[in-house]
């Protein structure tokens, strides 16, 4: 009696780590999944394989990237106000930018902190390797 409650509590122990071990293989497959898809590169990281800005709502979007030295990133105003992206060490300038309207700035190797020329509050960073 003693032995055979003993030999099913041992069972019930042995199911449960099953069932955790089963379940922790799931959640990789999923981790898996959402690494593949994740699109949120951002700072810091490797150059971006096919970088692009786009300006919402009075904002740099990425406002941080990372690109190849010499890519060409084009620049795009989704809003309803005129923009510009404007290198503050001159490197280079879209000149204005009109709602819907698209830009491209070639990126020279180095950090290159960037505002929009109209409203000097919007800023960004594009940054390449040498
Ligand atoms: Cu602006």
């Amino acid at each position: 009696m003693k032995c055979s409650s003993l030999v099913s509590a041992r069972c019930a122990v042995l199911l449960t780590a099953v069932l955790v071990l089963g379940g922790a293989c799931s959640d990789g497959q999923a981790e898996d999944v959402s690494a593949d898809g994740g699109a949120d590169r951002g700072a810091n990281s490797a150059p971006a394989a096919s970088p692009a800005v786009a300006i919402e709502n009075f904002l740099f979007k990425p406002d941080n990237l990372t690109v190849k030295a010499g890519a060409e990133v084009p620049v795009t105003n989704g809003d309803d106000a005129a923009h510009t992206l404007t290198a503050s060490d001159g490197s280079f300038d879209t000149g204005t930018i009109e709602p819907g309207g698209k830009a491209t700035v070639k990126v020279p190797a180095g950090d290159h902190p960037y505002i929009c020329s109209i409203h000097p509050y919007m800023k960004g960073v594009l940054r390449a390797d040498a």
